[in-house]
């Protein structure tokens, strides 16, 4: 294989492949408009949408908080709906892939219909503008058609992970006083029903204020508790009901979520319906290159950021077909997420980069085994993307005729910030790329002063960009003109403004004197052929000595073999002193819904420490393999 970066050759640069640069929505003119036209370049991303009042200014660092676009107007779920009517009502919006087979295609017409539908039952509830309707559903349609049935209204959606415990749920009904709740009774996973509602109902009653709950029948024998709402009665009571999509001022509030808190305790963000909904139609255009005929999969769960942002806002904006998969990846083989893509045809997909390392362990010869040559994009968002894990999805996926992206953004930022353009920049496997026109980046120390290029610091955001949270454009009014935003990741930029991402702050792994981002760590060990995927935390037990778990690719032996490698491997290039305390080798790693490894969990494992709750894990069933594993190795 080629690219193999080792910090001493210069790395390997792809040029984007030919057949896409034809093809591709924006060029090199639009970095050089940003340059030249500075903030006021964003209308471009403002004027995808349709507005009922244009905006007066683009951005006004006058007023109490930064403001984007004051004076416009809109409604999320028109743009995202009703405005395509006009030329693609019978094109398909959504096409919804079930855990258990069923498949259901949505036009726009359809949406229409369902939003109209389920916004006035809504509204029937009492739901008005500004209300916080939380949802608890899976990857179901009800879930998409309700958020913009709640945006139809002038609502706030507050989507919670399906698999998040009925105590995650009352807190999130009580922090944001929500009083409507829309869940389902149960749903499929891996081959099994799970039910759903008893957790609902759990939650519901243990809230101090009265919840108004509506539960779409997702299983064979739908029951409600008293008082509670049939979805569906609800929604053919209002079939054929039109609502007239409330207009919204620019900075009014779309959604509230909470960050992923793969560490600390979730933060609420609120996004804003003009900046943020043009922040993700053209980051959907600009980055992820979707055209209103393709059709577009992001394999996320719609709870997550990336869910909301490249599920349903950005790909329904632009008119383009989103899929929708209830099931999980590897399910019922582990070329599902193969034949998906051959059988739909889908044109670009986007996917967290732990989940490629997943599909490298499982093998080339599940995506070889399909027709992929619908494909012109693949994106990777989560965490930091190895140049191994870069050069799989590329050769193996794309067959080294897709551009690949590495995103990287956050809850907090509300769409991409860092990404090559695809059909513009040379990308490097295992660098994300440079900040996207507009967004200004720089990687600053502790003090917040910038440090030289090639050395690691935190990844600071120096100019404002129109997908900001609320509560961001109001913090960063204080600091005036000069303001940053100090992400706490951990990040090099080098000399071409590139930046390589080495992980968060709170994940600091300290080896001999050194401090390092857990990725530094991981993408060496990631490095060792037959490696899938690694993850490095600190031991208290073992005095602060890193553990590190690793998963090996299908075929290749776990032995001391193995573990001898890394210890070689990572000792030649991170210096003799970089011993690990122990080498872990585990079938899988426990990761969120948003794809993210818990490495709080693995250190609680690797202590024998109690590790809590494990309902925000996506793949809970990992933990009791794990605790076997490290059993063994002690
Ligand atoms: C979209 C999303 C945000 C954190 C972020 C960073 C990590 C996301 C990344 C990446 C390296 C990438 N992250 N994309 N790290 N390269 N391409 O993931 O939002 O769930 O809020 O997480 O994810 O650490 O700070 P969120």
């Amino acid at each position: 294989m080629t690219g193999r970066t080792d910090g001493r050759e210069r790395p390997r640069r792809v040029e984007p492949p030919a057949s896409f640069v034809e093809t591709a929505n924006v060029t090199s003119e639009v970095r050089e408009a940003f340059e030249r036209e500075g903030h006021e370049a964003w209308r471009r991303a403002a004027d995808l949408l349709e507005w009922s009042s244009p905006h007066e200014t683009v951005l006004d660092r006058e007023a109490e908080s930064l403001t984007w676009f004051a004076g416009g107007q809109l409604n999320a779920a028109y743009n995202c709906v009703d405005r395509h009517l006009a030329e693609r009502k019978n094109s398909v919006a959504i096409r919804w892939e079930g855990a258990d087979g069923e498949t259901r295609v949505y036009t726009y017409l359809d949406l229409y219909n369902e939003v109209n539908a389920a916004a006035a039952a809504l509204r029937g509830l009492g739901v008005g503008e500004d209300d916080v309707v939380t949802l608890f559903m899976p990857g179901i349609p009800e879930l998409p058609i309700t958020m913009l049935a709640c945006a139809r209204l002038g609502a706030l959606h507050n989507v919670v992970f399906a698999g998040y415990s009925a105590d995650e749920l009352r807190a999130r009904l009580e922090r944001t006083g929500s009083g409507y709740l829309v869940t389902c009774d149960g749903y499929y996973r891996r081959g099994s029903a799970v039910n759903q509602k008893n957790k609902a109902d759990n939650a519901r009653t243990s809230v101090e204020h009265p919840v108004e709950t509506v539960v779409v029948p997702r299983l064979d024998d739908p029951y409600l508790s008293e008082g509670q709402h049939d979805y569906e009665d609800l929604v053919d009571a209002h079939a054929g009901d039109r609502v007239d999509p409330v207009e919204r001022a620019a900075e009014d509030p779309l959604f509230v979520t909470y960050t992923s808190g793969t560490t600390g305790e979730p933060d609420r963000v609120t996004h804003t319906t003009g900046g943020y909904l043009s922040h993700v139609a053209w980051t959907s255009h600009a980055v992820l290159d979707i055209e209103p005929r393709d059709t577009y999969w992001c394999a996320a769960d719609v709870a997550w950021i990336t869910g909301h942002s490249y599920i349903v806002y950005g790909p329904l904006a632009l008119g383009a077909t989103t899929m929708l998969y209830e099931g999980a990846p590897d399910d019922p083989e582990r070329d599902r997420v193969w034949e998906l893509v051959d059988r739909n045809r889908v044109d670009v997909f986007y996917t967290a980069s732990t989940a490629v390392r997943s599909f490298m362990k499982h093998g080339a010869e599940h995506p070889s085994a399909h027709d992929l040559s619908s494909l012109r994009l693949l994106g990777s968002v989560g965490e930091p993307m190895d140049a191994r894990a870069w050069e799989w999805y590329y050769e193996s996926v794309g067959g080294e005729e897709c551009a690949v992206v590495d995103t990287w953004w956050q809850t907090e930022t509300g769409g991409i910030l860092v990404s090559t353009l695809p059909g513009v920049d040379r990308a490097k496997p295992g660098s994300a790329g440079p900040a996207i026109p507009g967004v200004e980046v720089d990687v600053v120390d502790a003090g917040g002063e910038s440090v030289a290029r090639g050395e690691p610091g935190h990844l600071a955001v120096t100019a404002p960009w129109p997908g900001m949270h609320r509560g961001l454009t109001e913090a960063a009014a204080a600091e005036g003109e000069d303001w940053a935003y100090v992400t706490s990741d951990r990040a090099i930029l080098d000399h071409e403004g590139y930046v390589t991402f080495l992980g968060r702050e709170d994940d600091t792994v300290t080896v001999g004197d050194t401090d390092y981002g857990p990725a530094t760590i991981e993408r060496v060990v990631l490095e060792v052929e037959g490696v899938a995927e690694a993850a490095v935390v600190e031991s208290h037990q073992e005095g602060g000595r890193a553990v590190v778990y690793v998963c090996t690719e299908r075929g290749v032996e776990g032995d001391a073999a193995l573990t001898e490698r890394i210890d070689h491997h990572v000792a030649e290039r991170l210096g003799e002193d970089t011993q690990f305390a122990r080498i872990v080798v585990a079938p899988d790693l426990p990761k969120t819904h948003s794809g993210k490894i818990m490495r709080r969990l693995l250190s609680a494992v690797a202590d024998g420490e109690s590790y809590g709750d494990t309902s925000a894990l996506r793949n809970p069933e990992a933990v009791g393999e794990l605790e076997t594993v490290s059993g063994d190795g002690d």
